[in-house]
């Protein structure tokens, strides 16, 4: 009887729902440069922008060995509402992250774009950043991305322009953006994922009216936050939404705040899935 029990104990404790998988955490060092490692290659770019009626910047990460011989799929990787373009590369040093994980052949050749979130002529992160103009901006983003942005990335750079080769995800406002574009336009992005996703991550019944659609065309799913964000419940409604609507993903609550350890370990874990 007690061996019958102990079973029942380890099949609770193993295939409970609520038990949270293993908690996913990069190894000391993997956002630490390593000089005798090929290493990728960061660039600006700018394009026109018929939505802002601007010329715009992203930055674009070519991974080492980079060759116009081959095509490559895509990540759009997107800021915080503090942020810009540049706050990936200063904070969160996403070249580093995947160098160390090529040299360790642990994920696909990819190109990187990392773009101002915030579609408006002035895209600075400046004044009040709360703004109600400022934080629509990351709304109007969409259009930008889909109609100004993928087009000039695919007609400039050797890439494969596939919804299987398409993956976008952000950080905070960037991870409410991935969550509303990425799920919003399943035609377009396979892949999808939010870290510490903020208050702009659309209610989980507007972002999967369709959970047969979402789970038919989804690759992967990613929603990532800290356990000490104030943020969190965004996360978790999304999650209980899709676990109550049986659309696979992956869920993980992680020790840590609001900021760039949790979205480090989210680029080096979701790097590895993608594609
Ligand atoms: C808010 C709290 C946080 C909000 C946005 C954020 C638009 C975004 C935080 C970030 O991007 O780091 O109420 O409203």
């Amino acid at each position: 009887m007690k061996k019958i029990g102990f079973a029942i104990i380890v099949f609770l404790v193993c295939f409970s729902s609520r038990a949270q998988k293993e908690v996913k955490i990069a190894p000391l060092g993997f956002d630490r440069e390593n000089t005798s490692i090929a290493k990728g290659k960061i660039d600006t770019i700018s394009y026109v922008s018929k939505t802002v009626g601007t010329t715009r910047k992203a930055l674009i990460y070519t991974p080492p060995g980079y060759s116009g011989k081959q095509n490559y799929p895509v990540l759009y990787l997107l800021h915080g509402i503090g942020g810009d373009e540049k706050e990936w590369l200063n904070g969160g040093v996403p070249h580093i992250i995947l160098d160390n994980l090529y040299a360790e052949g642990k994920i696909k050749p990819m190109i990187v774009v990392m773009p101002n979130g915030r579609a408006m002529p002035d895209d600075r992160a400046v004044g009040n950043i709360m703004a109600p103009d400022k934080v629509q901006a990351f709304a109007n983003f969409e259009k930008d991305l889909l109609n100004d942005l993928i087009p000039f990335i695919e007609k400039n750079f050797p890439v494969f322009t596939d919804r299987n080769n398409r993956a976008i995800a952000g950080l905070s406002m960037g991870g409410g953006q991935s969550l509303n574009f990425g799920l919003g336009n399943l035609d377009k992005f396979a892949w999808v994922a939010g870290f510490s996703s903020a208050p702009n991550t659309k209610k989980p019944e507007e972002l999967i009216p369709d959970p047969a659609k979402a789970k038919r065309m989804l690759k992967l799913l990613w929603i990532s936050c800290g356990d000490k964000d104030r943020l969190l419940s965004f996360s978790q409604r999304t999650h209980d939404y899709l676990q109550q609507h049986k659309v696979p993903h992956q869920f993980q609550i992680e020790p840590g705040d609001h900021d760039f350890k949790v979205w480090k370990n989210g680029l080096y874990q979701f790097a590895q899935l993608v594609f």
